[in-house]
């Protein structure tokens, strides 16, 4: 709490971020969001796909079906399904079905009147911080309005029981999730929006959980979490966003979020469509996407159709052990990201970062991270999901080594019901066998492989609540399994609660 009394004084950025996150969690809010509807139970759903030249409000100056007025702008709505169930969708009305065309890539507010935070293109391509996803994502969340703001809600809670086997494992039964509220408004020709994410991982303590070959940041500030993964902070994401059009398909934009994610890595796990569903944290997180959660991001893009070009300005250094504070914003280190979306099915992307005193327990460190990744997210028959990402990602420490980090994450989703996945990482290890002394300083290639699945039994509108379990094994080099055993095996089995 330090640092946030620290940033009452000094920041008036930290005034309005704690006015954005009580105006996103105000209850009548919430009210409104409560009562949401599907689109896809219309006869004729609620598309607009000429946001730009519509006033905001458009049931109050042109005459409404019956259909239309039910579905006005100031009632709460839902997309529950993913693009290519629009696919589906009927347009009875002849204007309609003209501006439709725009849908192929173009920017639409079906999803309750919100499009692209960062550029005129479908909201379902943005992933977290200013990362790009594939068009084809899903886009989940209870969708409202409130005067000329366009809200949505997203959300998921895994309850986990986790037992990670052999010498190095453990055993416990926590919390992990995510809770994302977001909001956005024409002003100019463009787009102002703010977003507040928070994590309920602080409450399963400053050691986080059994994770067999993590790494990375601390529990106490003095020694390395090792075989476990770090809780994620209470506010993971408070940030602003402006997008200005330069055309039908271009933009200038600018992000700032404290905390908040630079343009650094392929999008956090979590925001991924292949990894959502996996309850655990990936071991390559510190080598692809652990800044997502950044005490202090500045960011400026250029989208240019299906490309994005942006550049950061932030804080190195990783989050402390105190998970529930807003630490002192910085901008010591830089990076900069391509983005591109050849096809609707497909997001790639190459970053580069240079980060100043990453780890809090190796200051005189800094690092050179790049990175690339592919996603491919492909809707088939009736409603089903297949999404893949590919990532590298190469930590080039100053003074140090080079460590590079590889992984394959995929996961399928039978008619929003059935869920299986799987992920592949291999990964150069030097800090799982800090002080064995015949191993100290040996770069150590380490290989994980977890796959599990999810059984949704009850579902609505709004949320769906399911079942899991996963398995994970591991392929060690001879040397770590003194330390490992010859063959661990670890697991989870968990409750989910998501909102759909
Ligand atoms: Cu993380």
């Amino acid at each position: 709490m330090r640092d946030f009394a620290w940033c009452r004084r000094r920041s008036r950025g930290c005034g309005a971020f704690a006015l954005t996150l009580s105006f996103l969690l105000s209850p009548a809010l919430a009210q409104q969001a409560a009562e949401p509807h599907d689109h896809s139970q219309h006869a004729a759903p609620p598309v607009d796909h000429s946001q730009h030249k519509m006033p905001p409000d458009h049931s109050r100056h042109q005459p409404a079906t019956g259909a239309e007025k039910k579905s006005a702008p100031k009632t709460p709505a839902k997309h529950s399904g993913h693009p290519a169930s629009h696919g589906a969708m009927r347009h009875p009305s002849p204007a309609k079905q003209a501006t439709h065309g725009e849908h192929a890539g173009g920017a639409h507010d079906e999803h309750g009147g919100m499009k692209g935070f960062l550029g005129p293109y479908s909201m379902t391509r943005e992933g977290s911080g200013t990362s790009w996803v594939p068009d084809t994502s899903p886009h989940e969340g209870i969708h409202g309005k409130v005067g000329d703001w366009s809200t949505m809600w997203h959300g998921y809670l895994n309850l986990i029981y986790d037992h990670q086997g052999g010498p190095r494992g453990g055993d416990k039964t926590f919390a992990n999730g995510m809770v994302m509220g977001m909001a956005q408004r024409p002003l100019g020709d463009g787009t102002l929006g703010v977003r507040a994410m928070l994590s309920p991982d602080p409450f399963m303590g400053k050691s986080g959980y059994p994770l067999l070959l993590a790494s990375g940041e601390t529990a106490d500030g003095r020694t390395h979490l090792i075989d476990r993964q770090h809780p994620h902070d209470l506010f993971m994401e408070l940030a602003g966003t402006y997008s200005r059009n330069l055309n039908a398909t271009s933009s200038v934009f600018l992000y700032a979020g404290l905390p908040g994610e630079p343009a650094l890595g392929p999008p956090a796990f979590m925001h991924r469509t292949s990894g959502v569903d996996n309850p655990e944290a990936p071991i390559t997180h510190h080598w692809l996407d652990s800044t997502h959660i950044t005490f202090g991001v500045v960011t400026a893009g250029l989208i240019v159709d299906k490309w994005k070009m942006e550049a950061s300005a932030f804080r190195g250094r990783e989050p402390d052990q105190h998970r529930y504070d807003i630490e002192a914003p910085k901008l010591d280190s830089f990076s900069a990201r391509l983005s591109w979306n050849p096809i609707r099915e497909l997001s790639m992307q190459v970053s580069w970062g240079r980060l100043n005193s990453p780890e809090q327990l190796a200051p005189a460190v800094d690092e050179d991270r790049v990175t690339a990744s592919a996603i491919y997210t492909q809707p088939f028959g009736n409603d089903n999901l297949w999404s893949t990402t590919a990532a590298w990602g190469r930590k080039i420490l100053h003074p140090g080594q080079t460590l590079d980090g590889y992984m394959l994450e995929s996961a399928v989703v039978f008619n929003k019901t059935y869920t299986l996945f799987a992920r592949a990482e291999r990964v150069a290890e030097t800090e799982l066998h800090e002080g064995v002394e015949a191993l100290e300083g040996r770069i150590l290639m380490v290989n994980r492989l977890s796959v599990g699945g999810i059984y949704d039994f009850y579902r609505t509108d709004q949320v769906k609540f399911g079942i899991g379990g996963l398995v994970s094994k591991y392929a060690l080099p001879d040397v770590l399994k003194p330390l490992y055993g010859s063959d661990p095996t670890s697991g989870m089995v968990f409750m989910r609660l998501k909102v759909i």
